[in-house]
């Protein structure tokens, strides 16, 4: 991996943790971070010595939203050109399980960021939200789907209507993130989610993180097939046979992502 000038890697045992690192601008979201962030990604995700991907950011900022002042003199078909959220769907295509810790604000194209993750803990100090609005704009990365689905009709559109943040214990109530933590623990809490993640079997994990994703863009009907599916490829590895036997011979397994 090339050089990282605004993301900061870190790992223990079968953990990646990514930490975004431009905190003097709230770690707002330029090019440069996001292509970092999303070759590291992409490194992380072929890695076999990685099940289990932490996102983070800082005690003040988890991200504070796309780089404003890069975004102000843009044209429209400059931004087409930068075409530089469509590149976020690469995210989306992360086969490992990525957990967010979340810290103070998650904004804008932060609050997308942490909704592409798929568990996300935060600290009591989290403030969420998609305050595009205020500045002439609207979400353009996920907020008025992604946020919908998750938090439903009415306080997505107070929230992408208003700009108004949540606070931690809103958004935990509204179902946009799983647990509130004191901010000491957050990223703690994370990584020690993490490491029980990847201590189960990776093909599992990652079909079952495939299957779950897939109820948002499918009918049930179809997603539910799909799962089934995925349920017997599972009985083609080897990790199904041990954790099987493992079971019936009240033992612990070892797993092997086969
Ligand atoms: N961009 C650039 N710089 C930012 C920033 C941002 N989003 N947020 C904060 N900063 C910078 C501030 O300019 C300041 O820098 P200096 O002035 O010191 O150089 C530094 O971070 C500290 O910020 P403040 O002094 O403002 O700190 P406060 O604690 O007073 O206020 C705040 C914190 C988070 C309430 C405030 O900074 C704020 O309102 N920030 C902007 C939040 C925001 O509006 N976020 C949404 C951005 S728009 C797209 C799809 C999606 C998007 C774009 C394109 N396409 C499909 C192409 C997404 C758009 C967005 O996210």
């Amino acid at each position: 991996m090339s050089e990282l000038k605004n993301l900061i890697l870190h790992r223990e045992g079968f953990v990646a943790t990514i930490q975004l690192n431009r905190p003097q601008a709230l770690n707002a979201l330029n090019l440069e971070l996001m292509n970092e962030l999303i070759s590291t990604f992409e490194s992380l995700d072929k890695d076999d010595s990685v099940r289990c991907i932490v996102l983070t950011g800082n005690e003040k900022a988890f991200a504070a939203g796309a780089d404003i002042k890069e975004m102000a003199n843009a044209s429209a078909v400059e931004m087409l050109e930068r075409d530089q959220f469509s590149k976020w769907d690469k995210i989306r295509k992360v086969k490992k399980p990525i957990i967010a810790a979340v810290s103070g604000f998650a904004l804008g194209g932060g609050c997308e960021l942490m909704m592409h993750c798929d568990i996300v803990i935060a600290s009591e100090t989290a403030k969420i939200g998609q305050p595009e609005i205020n500045i002439g704009v609207m979400p353009g990365a996920g907020g008025t789907q992604r946020l919908t689905r998750a938090v439903g009709k009415v306080l997505a559109m107070e929230l992408v209507l208003t700009g108004r943040f949540l606070s931690a214990e809103e958004a935990l109530k509204a179902g946009l993130i799983n647990r509130v933590v004191p901010v000491e623990f957050y990223l703690e809490e994370a990584q020690k989610l993490a490491a029980e993640i990847a201590n189960r079997p990776p093909v599992a994990v990652r079909l079952a993180k495939e299957a779950i994703l897939k109820s948002f863009d499918t009918t049930i009907e179809m997603g539910l097939e799909y799962e089934r599916k995925n349920f017997y490829m599972l009985f083609a590895t080897e990790d199904m046979k041990e954790g099987m036997a493992a079971f019936v011979e009240k033992r612990k397994p070892e797993w092997k992502g086969k």
